[in-house]
């Protein structure tokens, strides 16, 4: 290819984010609105993460995408929502006729329940933004790629309003509390199984919706209480609520999972090895001292302060040795990163 052709290139990191209040069902499938609002918390940027470029050319003959190396379908509906969408709001390269080449890498198991969707949708929207020169919020753009990667394009702790408009202007992310807030709080990532999901998560929670009994209360009430519950938790730092909401809500989560027709099961023996571990800590201690939560898959995030990390990474360590059953410890912060 002619190097005089190519227009503009930029390359983007975005982070996982961990849901605390979970994100699981859609009132609107192609714009991916959701049935109830969700919160999380957004790892740093140099723990897991994916890596995106993205280059515009007057000399490539298609739009074309690589994820880890792979060739992915670029027409897919949501591929095809997010770029358009992305056009339609550009104030830059709209003058020459072009098409643009992406290649986006994770640094972590792709589709194994560690929210790569949402770091890789986030990543994408943020380097077309940035390419296309599209102003105000991108996480509703985010949204169509990857519900969860809406909360992806901030830091800290981020809420994802539902909204209530049929063309889902105002199903938006929004940041609770900045990264500097409650910079005590720390994220361990217990990777169980790095294989890909049996029950992709669309699919998963489009059956939720239409068979689980349980759906109907959690977006409601449940999950409407503890979304005001949480946010003021994170406002006054107040781990106690915060890692009780957070457990519950994972619980929650898995139960209507196991309620859908026919039964998803996304957790295994070592995740309630590592809950029921996380419990009895929890009550030795005689307080909340740190919180997990489950994802589409079997891989346990925990959520604790500063002053638990040592004693509940030597925990872990005890009941883990090296190679058995978990293989890797994360954290998010960027002081230590045992692995
Ligand atoms: C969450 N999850 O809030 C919940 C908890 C999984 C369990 O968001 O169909 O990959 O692309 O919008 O965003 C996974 O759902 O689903 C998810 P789509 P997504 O983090």
């Amino acid at each position: 290819n002619n190097n005089n052709s190519m227009l503009a290139s930029v390359t983007c990191t975005a982070p996982v984010n961990i849901a605390t209040i979970k994100y699981w069902g859609k009132r609107d499938e192609n714009l991916i609105l959701p049935l109830n609002s969700s919160l999380s918390g957004t790892l740093h940027q140099d723990d897991l993460k994916t890596t995106t470029t993205a280059v515009a050319s007057e000399s490539f003959e298609e739009d074309a995408l690589w994820l880890n190396g792979k060739k992915e379908d670029v027409n897919s509906v949501r591929y095809q929502n997010v770029l358009k969408t992305i056009r339609s709001r550009a104030t830059k390269l709209m003058d020459k006729k072009h098409f643009v080449h992406i290649c986006s890498i994770n640094n972590f198991p792709t589709a194994a329940g560690l929210a790569s969707s949402a770091s890789g949708y986030a990543c994408l929207v943020y380097v077309l933004a940035q390419l296309y020169g599209v102003e105000g919020d991108v996480s509703s753009i985010a949204r169509l790629g990857s519900g969860s990667a809406c909360r992806s394009m901030f830091g800290g702790f981020v809420k994802w309003e539902m909204g209530t408009k049929a063309d889902g202007s105002d199903s938006i992310a929004v940041q609770v509390a900045p990264e500097s807030h409650w910079p005590d709080m720390n994220i361990i990532v217990l990777v169980v199984n790095d294989k890909k999901k049996e029950t992709s998560s669309t699919d998963g929670m489009q059956r939720s919706a239409q068979t689980s009994a349980m759906m109907k209360e959690r977006c409601a009430t449940t999950v409407p209480e503890r979304m005001v519950t949480i946010e003021r938790a994170i406002q006054e730092h107040d781990f106690q609520t915060f890692g009780d909401i957070t457990m519950k809500d994972s619980d929650d989560f898995h139960e209507v999972c196991a309620t859908t027709d026919p039964p998803i099961y996304y957790l295994n023996d070592t995740s309630r090895y590592i809950m029921n571990l996380i419990h009895r800590y929890n009550k030795l201690a005689g307080s909340v001292r740190c919180a997990y939560t489950f994802d589409a898959g079997p891989n346990a995030c925990i959520y604790l302060p500063q002053e638990s990390v040592a004693e509940v990474l030597s925990l872990f360590l005890k009941h883990f040795p090296a190679g058995e059953g978990v293989q890797n410890y994360y954290r998010g912060t960027d002081e230590v990163f045992a692995k």
